[in-house]
């Protein structure tokens, strides 16, 4: 048996199929884990959808802010017209109420205790330990599985201000807060606080979305850090995640990022977790679409 983690797919069937016969995938014995953002942007979604779905309990996905996109739309949310024609493709489908349903129910964060890997869409709060992020990715899914509580859910989302967690008198705030932050985070303040593209403190940097730190912005006393050099010094697990095409594939001793711009041209990538080399593969995929990170 192999373990496989892959990085983004958004939409690109074909490149996922590819990159498993690459791999020598065998449903019967490997198991595959999904960093998120399995939609949009590429030329089929709703069949990536239906075959990772189809592997049953052999693939474990985790939500992406895109996937999340799709809930917000189901839910009520107005603001996000950009999804829309993918909604109503997976609402007329035959198997759509299925597919909800699956999406409904992807968890945050996914821990495998006994590979010491975590797996996460965007990444984690340095606040969190282990046990922390777990219980808020399951408040999150049973919230999002509720759908009078999923609608209560994004119908206050703002997704400009995302930066306040004790918003009082509304309990779900903390939850919102969760979510944004396993499902977008990049950067952080040295104090360990998330910190938005909007954020005015990123006014002077020309595309914040497509900002990534290195070692001018580190010599010019930049103050702020990617989320995962700022994870707990003592924390065992290392952590698998995607979602920051802009910085590429990026291997630290205890942070795996696996988005290598598969949509944009670049490359779909796979990890073998189980293999004490950490062995990784990966195809050129085709560029469907100009970079647009969000
Ligand atoms: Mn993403």
């Amino acid at each position: 048996m192999a373990v496989y983690a892959i990085g983004d797919v958004h939409g690109c069937l074909e490149e996922l199929k590819n990159l498993l016969r690459e791999i020598r995938f065998d449903p019967e014995r490997d198991r595959l884990r999904l960093v998120g953002d399995l939609v949009n942007r590429g030329p089929d979604s709703l069949g990536v959808l239906r075959f990772v779905r189809n592997l049953g309990n052999r693939a474990v996905t985790v939500m992406g802010n895109h996937e999340g996109r799709i809930l917000a739309a189901l839910s009520g949310w107005p603001a996000d017209k950009g999804i829309m024609p993918l909604v109503q493709q997976i609402r007329a489908a035959a198997d759509g109420q299925e597919l909800i349903q699956w999406l409904r129910s992807l968890p945050l964060f996914h821990c495998d205790r006994s590979l010491a890997f975590g797996m996460v869409h965007a990444g984690l709060s340095p606040a969190w330990g282990l046990s922390d992020v777990r219980a808020l990715s399951a408040e999150i899914t049973a919230v999002l599985q509720n759908e009078e509580q999923s609608r209560e859910f994004f119908l206050n989302w703002d997704d400009t201000v995302l930066d306040n967690p004790e918003d009082e008198g509304d309990p779900l705030s903390r939850l919102r807060f969760a979510y944004a932050v396993m499902t977008r985070i990049r950067l952080c303040t040295a104090a360990g606080q998330p910190l938005w593209p909007n954020n005015p403190l990123l006014a002077g940097v020309s595309n914040p979305y497509a900002f990534v730190p290195n070692e001018e912005t580190k010599a010019a006393d930049f103050p702020y850090r990617p989320w995962f050099e700022l994870r707990p010094e003592g924390e065992q697990a290392r952590i698998i995640y995607g979602h920051w095409a802009a910085a590429g594939m990026t291997l630290n001793r205890k942070s795996f990022g696996l988005d290598s711009g598969c949509v944009y041209g670049g490359k779909l990538t796979a990890i073998q977790l189980d293999d004490p080399d950490l062995q990784i593969v990966q195809i050129n995929c085709p560029q469907y679409v100009t970079p647009e990170y969000s």
